[in-house]
């Protein structure tokens, strides 16, 4: 069994280095500079959890597709040569009224037994990799509970006093096996994080189990992959996979409340914030109590915004602001009117939330 997984292993090797030279071919055809194009690795690429894993509960799955691409390579090219060799080997013209036939059924035997050993094969070699991954061998470090609604995710972490929530961001220490525990708002999502572990779902009422854990520090792509609405595509998500120590500085951060003290247009920010946002939003530390949006105590800490939709810069965040429709049309926040002088209150204020 190891030696099959080493020839696996290198196979998965020599794909992964093709598939990346070839991408950062196309990527130089498009135009992208030497230094663009070298930036760009497989990893990049929707299909990277089919050549990398980069954790536990994934590296059985890529040696399982790796397996069942290859067996249904041959048998491909099997079926092809038998074919060709049939064209060219024709029996011999016999008269059409002869009534005994020159036999060839047995190949039909033989094929559908071998078939047959084949699909039963795969089938328990499936089963025996789901069972793999079900679990993992340590008992989980951390546990996380996510919670999807159209269309971001909800990251709550910790219990009692210490608890806090996030959105879109999946902090966790490499090296752990992380529970997490998935439950949805409003519709069925789902969870996929390709490099980390496979697909599960999020079910109204219901509370369903996913572990991952992260070989290296890192950042790892989430996708809702279940489709779940308009802005299906834009429900992205990060994993940050950092060592303890930088882990253990982002936690203790996050806990804390939003600062009381700042400047006078930040103040005035922030009554607008607790007159017009507060219905939807939390932050820590102020008025605003809102369930059904992202908590913003720490938005600046992210890097992206609106579920992977733009990148966090302090335009980025005014403008999604009052053009949240334009961004990701249909999502549940409305385009917020402002003066250019709110407009300005309202960043000042958002600038303090790190
Ligand atoms: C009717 C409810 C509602 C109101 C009112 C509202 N928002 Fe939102 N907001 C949302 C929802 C829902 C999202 C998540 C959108 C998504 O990703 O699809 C969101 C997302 C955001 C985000 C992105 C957060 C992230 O981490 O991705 C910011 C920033 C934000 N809102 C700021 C504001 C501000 C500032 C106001 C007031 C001027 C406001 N919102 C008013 C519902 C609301
Ligand atoms: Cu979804």
């Amino acid at each position: 069994m190891v030696s099959v997984r080493r020839v696996i292993a290198l196979v998965v090797h020599v794909g992964a280095s093709l598939a990346t030279a070839l991408f950062q071919l196309g990527a130089s055809a498009a135009g992208a500079s030497p230094r663009e194009a070298e930036s760009l690795t497989a990893a990049s690429t929707p299909l990277a959890y089919f050549l990398h894993s980069k954790g536990p509960a994934a590296q059985p799955v890529i040696y399982l597709g790796w397996t069942l691409t290859i067996i249904c390579v041959l048998v491909c090219v099997i079926i092809a040569g038998l074919l060709l060799i049939g064209m060219f080997r024709r029996r011999k013209p016999q008269d059409a009224r002869a009534l005994v036939s020159e036999g060839g059924l047995r190949l039909v035997y033989v094929g559908s037994v071998l078939s047959t050993i084949a699909l039963f094969g795969i089938a328990v070699y499936m089963l025996s990799v789901l069972a793999e991954v079900a679990d993992p061998s340590k008992t989980p470090g951390l546990t996380v509970t996510v919670t999807a609604y159209d269309w971001w995710w909800k990251v709550d972490y910790g219990d009692g006093e210490s608890r806090f929530s996030t959105a879109n961001e999946l902090h966790i220490p490499s090296r752990v096996p992380v529970l997490v525990l998935l439950k949805s708002a409003d519709v069925i999502h789902a969870f996929w994080v390709p490099e980390l572990a496979g697909k599960t779902q999020t079910i109204p009422g219901t509370t369903n189990r996913q572990w991952i854990e992260a070989d290296h520090p890192g950042v790892f792509r989430g996708q809702c992959t279940q489709y779940c609405g308009v802005q299906h595509a834009h429900m992205a998500f990060e994993v940050y996979a950092q060592t303890q120590a930088d882990y253990d500085r982002w936690y203790a951060a996050q806990m804390g409340a939003a600062p009381a003290r700042s400047t006078a247009q930040a103040i005035r920010g922030r009554k607008l914030f607790e007159g017009r946002c507060a219905g939807c939003h939390t932050v820590r530390g102020s008025k605003a109590t809102g369930v059904q949006a992202p908590d913003l105590t720490h938005v600046l800490s992210r890097r992206l915004l609106a579920a992977g939709s733009v990148v966090n810069t302090p335009e980025n965040l005014i403008d999604w602001i009052q053009h949240a429709q334009e961004i990701k049309p249909g999502t549940l926040m409305p385009d917020m009117k402002l003066s250019p002088a709110e407009a300005g209150d309202l960043s000042a204020y958002l600038a303090t939330l790190k």
